[in-house]
């Protein structure tokens, strides 16, 4: 990753735009998150180049620098895999005890959490929602609307990503369509990741 070290730059609070010469973008579309869903079996039903969510970041000083701040916004697309939301891959942060600020830009959707032990809870987003997760808790975003989910974030410079937690014991319940509403379903073989 490229720091630019700019420390200016615009955001747009009505839509969530970032403009400035120190913003990455990075994608991640279906095929990339393929095995983060449920219902494998529909996975395949739909393109692998299917964009699931962008993000933009800012990094105003270097990743793992103690004490400072990153900035970032993430749309997520509306959509769904079987009944289950379009959603971002979710991570605990390397760093134990780092925590993070969400606050919803537009759309509707639910930020899950979910502690060492598998317990999973969720926050209902929408314009204007603000989240504080505390470190040790694993954060993953679902697009419950029919629109697209645009959220900041900011957490520190020095916090890191546990993808592989995620990877391999996956959340204690999962964001799906029941009726029509969205419901946070329990994983009936979920294993903890203490084990
Ligand atoms: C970083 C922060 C967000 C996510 C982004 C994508 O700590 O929580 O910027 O990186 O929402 O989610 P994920 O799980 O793919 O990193
Ligand atoms: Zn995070």
């Amino acid at each position: 990753m490229q720091t630019g070290l700019d420390t200016h730059i615009r955001f747009d609070w009505i839509t969530g735009g970032m403009h400035g010469s120190a913003i990455e973008v990075s994608c991640r579309k279906l095929g990339q998150l393929q095995s983060l869903f449920r219902d494998q079996a529909r996975v395949v039903e739909l393109s692998p180049e299917t964009l699931v969510y962008r993000v933009e970041c800012w990094y105003p000083v270097e990743p793992g620098t103690l004490g400072g701040l990153f900035w970032g916004v993430t749309t997520i697309a509306p959509g769904k895999v079987g009944d289950e939301y379009f959603m971002t891959h979710g991570h605990f942060h390397e760093v134990a005890d780092r925590a993070e600020f969400y606050i919803t830009v537009r759309g509707r959707g639910a930020l899950l959490l979910m502690d060492r032990l598998g317990r999973t809870r969720f926050e209902p987003m929408e314009s204007g929602s603000m989240h504080y997760i505390p470190g040790g808790v694993a954060h993953r975003v679902a697009n419950t609307g029919e629109t697209p989910l645009v959220f900041a974030g900011c957490w520190p410079s020095d916090a890191g990503h546990d993808y592989g937690t995620i990877l391999t014991s996956a959340f204690g319940a999962r964001m799906r369509d029941v009726n029509g509403e969205p419901v946070l379903v329990p994983e009936a073989d979920y294993v903890c990741p203490c084990h």
